[in-house]
């Protein structure tokens, strides 16, 4: 029972996938408000980063990040580890709280949007991915869970940048 429906989960989730790929190598993966980031910019690979490991997950209706709060300094460079540990999907979107408010808003209107922009990934449960951002902006950001009810049930966390 539990593999199939895993397999069916699976099968939905390619086409989307396939899309998000075409997306990219088509130069289109931008949509409008992700032109431009809110919270620094895309980070290079080739330069040392800084290791923050995120946690994601779900217990008892509440849905976290671990950890919750992070401080940086403007002009670090960080590559997040990311581990969905839920049985859920979830995702982790990197922008201002405005942003990421306008953005959950469309998502209540197309719920399996997938995510695959340098400041966001989505993983399935017991999925691990990772992302290079370079804080360049001093102010306060957050990444988030933007899958319609996960962070109004706490999916949030804040980064503090001097
Ligand atoms: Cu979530």
């Amino acid at each position: 029972m539990n593999k199939s429906k895993a397999l069916a989960a699976l099968l939905t989730a390619l086409p989307f996938s396939v899309a998000a790929h075409d997306g990219k190598h088509n130069g289109q993966a931008a949509d409008h408000h992700h032109a431009t980031f809110s919270a620094g910019e895309p980070g290079d690979a080739s330069q040392p980063a800084q290791i923050v490991k995120v946690i994601m997950s779900e217990t008892d209706g509440k849905m976290l990040f671990v950890p919750e709060r992070l401080e940086m300094k403007k002009g670090d460079q960080v590559k997040f580890l990311l581990y969905n540990r839920g049985e859920l999907d979830h995702e982790f979107v990197l922008a201002s709280t405005v942003e990421n408010l306008a953005h959950a808003e469309e998502m209540k209107n197309n719920p399996d949007m997938t995510h695959d922009d340098p400041n966001s990934k989505r993983l399935g449960p017991k999925r691990s991915g990772e992302i290079v951002w370079r804080f360049t902006k001093a102010g306060e950001f957050e990444y988030a869970c933007l899958i319609p009810g996960h962070r109004e049930a706490g999916m949030i966390g804040t980064v503090v940048v001097k």
